[in-house]
């Protein structure tokens, strides 16, 4: 404002350059009223004019640095300038929807539980290119299988056995959150060319979280190093479920959109919390073409990671009513809720859902933040194998 300070003084001024007398005081004070008046105004307008420009600054410069950022681009969060952050967020190739139905989609039946008293888990981190939406390539750091690594099912009281091999070109390690164990051993970061191995007893039942520990946290996590590990209760406390799938809800920062080279990570848009893809299992409405099935009359139950890194996932089925939800994923019966609609999932958190829907249909599932929808965190439940789509 201090480009303006002078406009309020003219009026004042032209009042003494008249007459002196009753008329010219007269004339000062109503130069004087004039001013203040035109001055209230004034700075009205101006801060109307100046908040109009500044965000026109701001989409300006968004648009003049459309793919200027080359990967962990620290310049804007140096500069403190959220007008450098651009969104990619609606980035598609012309045959996105052929790329999307070729797509196979990340396996979300709940695997089998290995026999005997322990399971071996073995993993293996890679440097690797990943689709995370139909045309929309990014440099991961993930598992040999891509982002999430696998789902990993056990029993409650099994022995785990993980070992962790690292392919990539830096440290990474693995932090299980159903273990209890000393994290500076067991989590401790492994070099590249290098193996890492410890067994913990899944005595907590629920669904886990696994993902790179080693710093920055937030980048490794967002690059793709994570997972779900269930750990399921002695057969007869829960329900018995005829369908269980796992799902794991991801945000994706992106330093370009992807489509022809692929994007890498952007560190300021993950401190802003600002994703450019939000995804269950790592690809944006994979499960929009190519549904999770049930039959009518069916208990269905989802095992739900958040993985974060950073935007809590609020879980809900359209179109029906979770009959039993474990907040937290705490196996308990007298922490379950019954018949709710929306059960929030933590970042590093999870949550379990049972769900049995009689009529057929196509039930979408999202977080029901929904801004997380558009950007991919969305699926269908196809219960009685109808025909037809349908996207939420
Ligand atoms: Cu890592």
């Amino acid at each position: 404002m201090s480009t303006t300070s002078h406009q309020p003084t003219l009026p004042v001024r032209r009042a003494q350059q008249s007459d002196p007398g009753m008329w010219g005081v007269a004339a000062v004070l109503l130069g004087l009223l004039v001013g203040i008046l035109g001055f209230t105004a004034f700075m009205m307008w101006s801060d109307a004019t100046n908040a109009r420009d500044d965000a026109h600054a701001a989409r300006l410069a968004a648009t003049q640095n459309a793919g200027s950022m080359p990967g962990m681009d620290m310049s804007a969060q140096a500069a403190g300038s959220l007008g450098q952050l651009q969104s990619f967020a609606d980035a598609a190739p012309a045959n996105a929807a052929a790329i999307a139905a070729a797509h196979k989609p990340y396996p979300a039946t709940l695997p089998a539980i290995p026999a005997g008293p322990v399971a071996n888990v073995n993993l293996a981190l890679t440097d690797r290119v990943v689709q995370i939406a139909p045309g929309v390539k990014y440099s991961a750091w993930a598992w040999a299988g891509g982002a999430p690594g696998p789902v990993i099912h056990v029993r409650q009281g099994q022995q785990v056995k993980i070992t962790l091999t690292n392919n990539g070109a830096i440290p990474h390690s693995v932090d299980f959150h159903a273990a209890r164990v000393a994290p500076d051993k067991a989590f401790r970061d492994v070099n590249p060319g290098e193996s890492i191995s410890y067994t913990f007893r899944a005595n907590d039942p629920g669904v886990f979280m696994y993902h790179c520990g080693t710093k920055p946290v937030l980048m490794h996590i967002a690059n793709g190093m994570y997972g779900a590990i269930v750990v399921e209760p002695p057969a007869g406390v829960l329900a018995h479920a005829d369908r269980e799938y796992v799902l794991v809800a991801s945000e994706w920062y992106l330093s370009s959109d992807g489509l022809d080279k692929p994007a890498q990570f952007n560190m300021a848009k993950a401190h802003v919390r600002m994703p450019d893809w939000m995804t269950f299992n790592g690809y944006a409405g994979q499960y929009v073409t190519h549904p999770l099935t049930a039959d009518p009359g069916q208990l269905v139950r989802f095992w739900v990671v958040d993985a974060g890194p950073s935007i809590d996932t609020d879980f809900h089925i359209v179109g029906t009513i979770l009959n039993t939800a474990y907040p937290f994923g705490s196996m308990r019966a007298a922490d379950a809720l019954h018949n709710v609609q929306t059960v929030t999932v933590p970042a590093g958190g999870g949550g379990v859902f049972d769900v049995r829907i009689d009529k057929p249909g196509l039930y979408p599932f999202v977080s029901h933040a929904f801004a997380a929808v558009d950007t991919g965190q969305v699926g269908l439940l196809n219960v009685g194998n109808v025909k037809g789509t349908m996207s939420h």
